[in-house]
């Protein structure tokens, strides 16, 4: 029985069976040969000694990797064309504790991707980038590449890459070596055993560079696709030796360990800052106050001049006063005055997963038009306050609740137009009782400075209030007459 030993099997940071082919499960979707298997080999296997597979997230681009996340029993993210290293970006600044990898190749990272790549390097983001460089787009069937050999023939060069029409090889590398931020950049190659071992190690410093905390790492694979280049697994393995590595020399370029970018000004956090300002402990009451009330979400509505932005702005500035995750997402045209424009605000308990709002609790529609374009977009349970006095001719009914709150002719009365917005803010104030008037009134206090403005605006947050409270009775009376009649009637 005992006739032989494993010595070697598959990395438990793999998927025990590979779900997307029927049949051969145990197979991953690459061509005989390709460099990409070996590439996921090493990954997998530093990520399993060095026992972080729970914490790492795999980010796959778009490419004959694309399945990646098939392979790697890990966190998965699937980013668009270019991208990934921008969405390691965003995984690793919300998930800070986490090993995050951007897997890419030559096609998404070093030509429709070149503007992620690069910031994310300047920027010294914590995150380790494998770049697999097979100097050609395999997916697609073998269109010119940034990385093209000059001479290479390709679909797209079928003459061979010309400098005069193409332009030269990019060097992914040396490029981002010539940056401040990166702690290390290295190029390997796959062309035989010793140098898979020499990329080997390579994989595993990167890694062990971002768990220790270092910044932005960089691990260029030079890799064969012997189905793309019309060679055996063997030619193009040769091929990467006497062609590629004259082009693309291996080696270290840069390693600058353990180097922490110093900032003259120290990072603080959302909460620090608030502390600073000394509104950590009135968040802290606030927040207790309103527990009933977890998440909100707002879409504000109408035209530029109508305060629409600044009334987000100071709705998700007071949550994050009342220590909510709060985001504000705005949306407007090139004009800055009269052009349509909106926001939407989230109020939330937990992290704010999307700031798009497509069912917002509450609409704010401070124009006919935004009535008309968004009321639709309100759920059953949901509530419009609509800036007039009664909702235009012939507007259909809906299945929320809307209340017509004639914010422009009330703040008109107090002296200004200007304070429309605060109106509404107060009628929403009422509705959701989300949060007290008082912290609206402690932030316009620290951010209106002309004190006429500031009194007229506190006027119009309780005459939005009490506007909605009347009609909010008056609804509930007749909805109790209602109920009398048909009780009568049986
Ligand atoms: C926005 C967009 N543009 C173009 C494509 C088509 N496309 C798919 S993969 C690919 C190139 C992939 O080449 P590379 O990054 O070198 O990866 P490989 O397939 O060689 O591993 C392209 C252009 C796409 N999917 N999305
Ligand atoms: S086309 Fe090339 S890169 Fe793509 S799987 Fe096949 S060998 Fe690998």
């Amino acid at each position: 029985m005992d006739e032989y030993k494993v010595i070697e099997q598959k990395s438990p940071v793999f998927y025990e069976k590979y779900e997307r082919k029927g049949e051969l499960q145990h197979q991953t979707h690459y061509c005989p040969g390709c460099g990409h298997g070996v590439v996921h080999k090493l990954i997998a296997e530093a990520i399993a000694d060095m026992g972080l597979q729970d914490r790492s997230i795999f980010v796959s681009p778009v490419g004959c990797s694309v399945f990646a996340y098939y392979y790697f029993d890990t966190g998965n993210v699937q980013a668009a064309h270019g991208r990934a290293s921008a969405v390691a970006t965003a995984l690793k600044r919300a998930n800070p504790e986490s090993l995050v990898i951007s897997y890419q190749g030559d096609g998404d990272l070093a030509a429709i991707g070149t503007a992620e790549i690069i910031h994310a390097a300047n920027r010294g983001e914590k995150i380790s980038v494998f770049f697999v460089n097979n100097a050609i787009y395999g997916m697609t069937g073998g269109q010119m590449a940034p990385t093209t050999l000059v001479g290479q023939e390709s679909t797209t060069s079928p003459w061979g890459r010309r400098p005069s029409n193409e332009g030269y090889p990019l060097h992914v590398s040396e490029l981002l070596s010539t940056l401040e931020a990166p702690v290390y950049v290295e190029r390997v190659s796959l062309h035989d055993n010793k140098n898979i071992m020499k990329a080997r190690k390579a994989v595993r410093k990167a890694l062990e560079l971002q768990r220790d905390g270092a910044g932005f790492t960089f691990v260029e694979v030079l890799s064969p696709c012997p189905t793309i280049w019309k060679m055996t697994p063997q030619e193009s393995r040769k091929w990467i030796e006497e062609k590629m590595l004259a082009v693309f020399p291996l080696g270290v370029y840069r390693d600058r360990k353990l180097a922490p970018l110093n900032d003259a000004v120290p990072q603080v956090t959302v909460n620090q800052l608030l502390a600073l300002e000394g509104i950590r402990e009135e968040a802290h009451v606030e927040s207790a106050s309103t527990e009933p009330h977890p998440d909100l979400h707002v879409n504000i509505a109408g035209f530029g001049g109508q305060g629409v932005l600044l009334l987000g702005q100071i709705l998700a500035e007071m949550g994050m006063r009342a220590g909510r995750e709060v985001s504000w997402l705005p949306s407007y045209g090139p004009e800055m005055r009269s052009g349509s424009a909106h926001c939407y605000v989230c109020l939330a308990k937990e992290r704010v997963g999307s700031p798009l709002v497509e069912h917002p609790d509450v609409l704010i529609a401070m124009n006919e038009i935004s009535l008309h374009k968004f009321a639709k977009q309100v759920g059953p349970h949901g509530t419009v306050l609509y800036n007039s006095a009664k909702l235009p001719a012939g507007f259909p009914p809906q299945q929320c609740m809307i209340y017509c709150i004639p914010a422009s002719e009330i703040a008109d009365k107090l002296g200004t137009t200007k304070a429309t917005n605060m109106v509404m803010l107060g009628a929403l104030l009422e509705l959701t009782h989300t949060l007290p008037k008082e912290s609206a009134f402690a932030l316009l206090k620290a951010k209106v400075r002309n004190q006429k403005l500031l009194t007229v605006d506190c006027q119009a947050i309780d005459e939005g209030m009490e506007c909605l409270r009347k009609q909010r009775d008056t609804a509930l009376t007749d909805a109790h007459k209602h109920e009398d009649q048909l009780a009568h009637s049986r």
